[in-house]
């Protein structure tokens, strides 16, 4: 298992929208356990694939206390999203900044697991905001998107002095 480099914003790289995974095979696996392997050692709670320069539907979750965590979706779909909660957060392509973002409560997705098997789950609470947060980097999204542009100017500001 490898430890991949997580790209930062504003990388170009984090906006390439990710292509569906049409093979269930080794590489795959190596993928799901790297992202595994990378989301803990950041520490984070959630990766996706767009994050390592990988533009691939994958995502992977662990939010501790849910049962049954790690989790992992391939070709994630949003299927019934209901009802909306602010929650404060952070990414690990945006490091040290932390902002409140509008998200629906609860949400049902379907997806795949690494052998191909389809399954749907209900999730809410921070799993669901963890799960939604993946699905948008999937897409080319940030959670900074939804803020007012004089938050996004300042972000970026911020970053570059990271020097990371
Ligand atoms: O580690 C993470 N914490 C977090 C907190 C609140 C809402 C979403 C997240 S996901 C983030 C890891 C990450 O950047 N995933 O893409
Ligand atoms: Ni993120």
């Amino acid at each position: 298992m490898t430890i991949r480099e997580i790209l930062h914003h504003p990388d170009e790289r984090l906006r390439t929208k990710a292509e569906s995974v049409s093979k269930y095979d080794g590489k795959l696996e190596t993928l799901v356990a790297d992202m595994f392997e990378t989301m803990y050692a950041a520490p984070g709670i959630g990766l996706a694939a767009t994050q390592i320069d990988v533009h691939l539907k994958v995502i992977v979750v662990d939010c501790g206390k849910q049962d049954p965590c790690p989790l992992h979706f391939i070709n994630p779909e949003l299927i019934r999203l209901e009802g909306i909660e602010q929650m404060e957060e952070g990414c690990l392509s945006v490091p040290g900044i932390f902002e409140t973002v509008s998200r629906a409560e609860s949400i049902k997705v379907r997806a795949f697991d690494k052998c191909g098997i389809q399954f749907e789950m209900e999730a809410d609470g921070l799993l669901a905001v963890c799960i939604q947060h993946e699905i948008e980097h999937l897409e080319g999204k940030l959670f900074v998107d939804m803020l007012s542009n004089f938050k996004q100017k300042r972000i970026i500001k911020k970053l570059s002095k990271l020097n990371i």
